[in-house]
């Protein structure tokens, strides 16, 4: 009896360190994946964020500067803008150093989108000073007045684009051209207080600039 009780003794013994040590081992395991599932899920935010910054650098637009006029007016208004040490770029210069104009629009002809809307991009941010200009192209119909709505917008690295100015110019007679904005940026995109002005500085029809 006795040497049974013993025999029982040790193997329950030893069912007892069995039992101890896969219970140990289950619980490392489920330790060390629930460390991993934690870790995966906090390194998540970081790898997004991280493709975002990388797809942000390679997109263009970190200084949009856009003109609307209202659609149902059939006329042929011009965006001209000038980035430090640039020439300016418009219909017929659309490819600048920093900016590029996307779209020429004539207001009526061949206009697919039926909204009357130019707007030219930049790479990157020059820092220094920028003008922006509306210019009446075509022939304006006697009596009618174009208010132009100008908008510039900046995308500082990393961040979304968020609009810095807002103007409204209204044109009035053909090859008429208005200085809608002349202001600075940062190299970082901020704007630079009280840089902004509408003082005059002509890009297109100035005697020794750009003409047509
Ligand atoms: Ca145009």
């Amino acid at each position: 009896m006795q040497r049974w009780s013993t025999v029982s003794a040790v193997w329950e013994s030893e069912q007892f360190n069995e039992d101890s040590t896969g219970t140990v081992f289950r619980d490392v395991i489920m330790l060390a994946l629930v460390g991993f599932v934690a870790m995966v899920i906090m390194l998540l935010p970081h790898l997004s964020k991280a493709k975002r910054q990388e797809q942000e650098q390679m997109a263009p637009g970190h200084v949009v500067v856009e003109i609307h006029w209202p659609n149902e007016m059939p006329v042929d208004v011009d965006l001209w803008v000038k980035a430090p040490g640039d020439s300016p770029v418009g219909f017929f210069n659309p490819d600048g150093h920093f900016f590029n104009l996307l779209r020429d629009d004539l207001g009526a002809e061949g206009d697919a989108s039926g909204q009357n809307y130019e707007v030219s991009y930049s790479r990157g941010i020059a820092a220094g000073d920028y003008i922006v200009n509306v210019h009446m192209y075509g022939a304006l119909p006697a009596g009618m007045e174009v208010p132009v709505k100008v908008v510039v917008s900046v995308r500082e690295r990393y961040d979304d684009l968020h609009q810095i100015l807002q103007t409204q110019v209204v044109l009035k007679r053909h090859n008429q051209e208005e200085t809608a904005f002349r202001f600075q940026l940062t190299g970082q995109g901020e704007l630079v207080p009280g840089s902004v002005t509408t003082l005059r500085h002509r890009l297109v029809t100035a005697p020794g600039g750009w003409k047509f």
